[in-house]
């Protein structure tokens, strides 16, 4: 769980309700709780008429024959449609007055702007499908993107969804070897990527670690390179390498999108669960562009004139559908930055806000409390006046950082919507509807209309009122990942076989006297890090890859910025000794792993891990430790812990 017990009891207590303003309410394609709740019922009521009312919202070369083949746990959504979400995103727009409209507002983190109309997204990404194909990349096959949060990642993705390859984003901060391990997965035939981008004042580069990457991915055949930071250091590979602006050089910027099966798979995303080994969650074409094209306009009630900005990156499914997809198939403008949210002073999301004059702002809780830290004079800096609706994901967000979101940065008349959904979901699941649900700082509050949530026994039983228990989803939905790539059977038993029938999120959630949910945290062995998916053995593996130690265990502990901290225990090999020059080594090695986002922030050396008779570790008994003590010293002794351990082991 993210927060401490005493967070827990004060969300148990919370009772301050916001509604919005009846100006708010009014404007909204939403515009009441009684609207809100009339179209939840109806959709409850007749789903696939429901989703299919939104389906024909956007341009489907072919109407599909069945709304939805649901065949527990598979499902097939809009059966024998076609469409191509590249097209919904570009070439819709273009018969229309949006063809001139901006579509991405970029900035990079030295300073620079961009600015790309849909027409001239639109170009660019035909002239980039062109180059795809003319260096053999086809419909089916599978492209990894490997990029910093520049325009040409999108268009990148873009051209992919065209031309029906499968792209696989791997977030630019992954080590070398998590984007080996996931190109070798998917069976990418090319990476896509640059020489580097910026990051903190730095260039943060990113062709090398393709390079080491591709010493052992035998089935890339192409790799195209964007130069972003012209780094004169760049290896280029004969054959296998190519610049980006040479394969656009003389290309057609005309290319037919093609007409591809609504079930035809648009991408794989690579997310940490309960085992070591990252599970690509697979997105197909049709349910996904229906359900995060209806999420984009209702939960952030897109109004044609809006300027949009999501701060995350489009390495994290939350950047694929509220940066890309359902903006773009909103004709939304959609600002996109390149950098960190303190780079060069941290006001420079508020900074950001003002020059773009930006309207509405999605952010994560772990920014949120990052920017307490930093202190109230830098928003304070800047008028914020053309905010009218928040957003934030990935995370419980504490009511403290909730309030000082609408006070500060909301100016107290910005709905705030809490947004719960996971790269499994593909779109939002539970939210408030801003014109429509009163909100309470620290609730997701209601599911989404056509989505049907319960928070349930292990046997699938609803639990009571304020009863905690598992978090479900009891219907299938458009966006649903179809299956874990490449393994079947691992999707069955990972999503649908604890629970009965259900959806199992891997959340443990309650629901209110007001039917709001409030989310708890993960009940299984995944960490949510500054709202980064993190598995505890895939810390542990990384771990045990260092010739010193012998054993690992890795488990969450509270932190007040990140949510959750990784804090490590480690026994070493035959008699070596821990030291802080270990420690340090310990963490490089676990970055160069996975990445740094995965970094133990508290190691401890120990001779022994507490375990249970059947040979499991005792993590709840290690988190309490890690979470307990103030200082973090070596635990060179675990006779307290395995003291502890026995009495622990005696309740078993
Ligand atoms: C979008 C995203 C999913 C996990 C999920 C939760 C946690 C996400 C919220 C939240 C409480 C929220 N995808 N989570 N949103 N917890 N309130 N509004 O984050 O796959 O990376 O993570 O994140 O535990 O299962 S994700």
């Amino acid at each position: 769980m993210s927060h401490p017990a005493s967070d827990i009891t004060s969300v148990l207590k919370e009772g301050r309700v916001f509604s919005p303003s009846s100006e708010f309410s009014q404007n909204a394609h939403i515009k009441s709780f009684a609207e809100y709740e009339e179209i939840y019922n109806r959709a409850a009521n007749d789903p696939e008429g429901f989703w299919s009312e939104i389906a024909k919202e956007l341009e489907w070369f072919s109407p599909w024959e069945k709304v939805l083949d649901w065949q527990l746990p598979f499902a097939k959504w809009f059966v024998g449609g076609k469409l191509n979400i590249s097209h919904n995103c570009l070439d819709r727009h273009l018969k229309t007055w949006r063809k001139n409209k901006a579509a991405i507002i970029w900035e990079g983190e030295p300073g620079e702007s961009r600015i790309l109309t849909y027409q001239a997204l639109h170009r660019e990404v035909c002239r980039f499908a062109n180059a795809l194909k003319a260096h053999g990349i086809e419909k089916g096959d599978r492209v990894a993107i490997y990029m910093p949060m520049i325009p040409e990642l999108a268009i990148a993705m873009l051209a992919c969804a065209r031309i029906g390859a499968t792209h696989s984003v791997v977030f630019g901060g992954f080590s070398a070897n998590a984007l080996k391990d996931r190109i070798n997965d998917a069976q990418a035939k090319a990476v896509i990527t640059a020489d580097g981008g910026y990051r903190r004042g730095q260039e943060l580069p990113l062709k090398p670690a393709v390079d080491e990457a591709l010493e052992d991915c035998p089935t890339i055949k192409q790799v195209f390179v964007y130069r972003r930071t012209n780094n004169q250091f760049i290896t280029m590979k004969e054959g296998r390498d190519h610049w980006w602006h040479d394969v656009v050089a003389n290309v057609s910027d005309h290319c037919e999108a093609e007409q591809l099966d609504s079930e035809h798979p648009l991408f794989i995303l690579y997310t940490s669960g309960t085992t070591g080994k990252p599970k690509g969650i697979l997105h197909t074409t049709g349910g996904y562009s229906v359900s995060t094209y209806i999420t984009t306009k209702w939960v952030f009630d897109l109004k044609e004139e809006d300027t949009y900005w999501c701060t995350a990156d489009i390495g994290w499914v939350t950047g694929h559908s509220y940066i890309v997809y359902g903006p773009l198939s909103n004709g939304a403008t959609s600002l996109m930055y390149e950098g960190a949210p303190n780079w060069p002073y941290p006001d420079r999301f508020w900074n950001l806000i003002d020059k773009y004059q930006v309207n509405i702002f999605y952010t994560a809780p772990t920014a949120i409390r990052a920017f307490i830290k930093w202190g109230e004079e830098w928003p304070k800096r800047h008028s914020l006046a053309s905010l009218r609706l928040l957003g934030t994901v990935g995370e419980p967000i504490n009511p403290e950082a909730w309030m000082w979101y609408h006070k500060l940065i909301g100016k107290e008349k910005c709905p705030i919507v809490d947004t719960w959904w996971q790269t499994e979901t593909g779109a939002i699941m539970i939210t408030p509807l801003p014109g429509a649900t009163p909100t309470v700082p620290g609730s997701a509050t209601r599911p989404f209309p056509g989505i049907i949530m319960d928070v349930v026994t292990k046997k699938g039983e609803s639990v009571p009122d304020n009863v905690g228990g598992y978090l479900v989803i009891k219907k299938p939905w458009p966006s649903m990942l179809r299956t874990i790539y490449g393994d079947d059977e691992r999707y069955k038993q990972q999503y649908w076989s604890e629970i009965p029938g259900c959806y199992f999120a891997g959340d443990g959630a309650r629901r209110d006297e007001r039917g709001y949910f409030w989310i708890m945290g993960r009940v299984d062995d995944v960490l949510n890090v500054s709202g980064h998916r993190l598995s505890t053995m895939e810390i542990e593996s990384a771990l045990v890859s260092h010739p010193a130690v012998a054993e690992a265990a890795a488990v969450g502990r509270p932190d007040p910025l990140k949510g959750e901290a990784v804090a490590v225990f480690v026994t070493l090999e035959g008699g070596r000794k821990g030291s802080e020059d270990l420690k340090q080594e310990l963490r490089e090695h676990v970055a160069k792993e996975i990445g740094a986002l995965a970094k133990p922030d508290d190691i401890r050396f120990t001779d022994a891990l507490p375990k249970t008779r059947s040979g499991k570790i005792m993590r709840r008994l290690l988190r309490e430790i890690a979470a307990g003590s103030e200082t973090i010293g070596d635990t060179t002794t675990l006779e307290d812990i395995s003291i502890l351990a026995k009495l622990r082991e005696d309740e078993e």
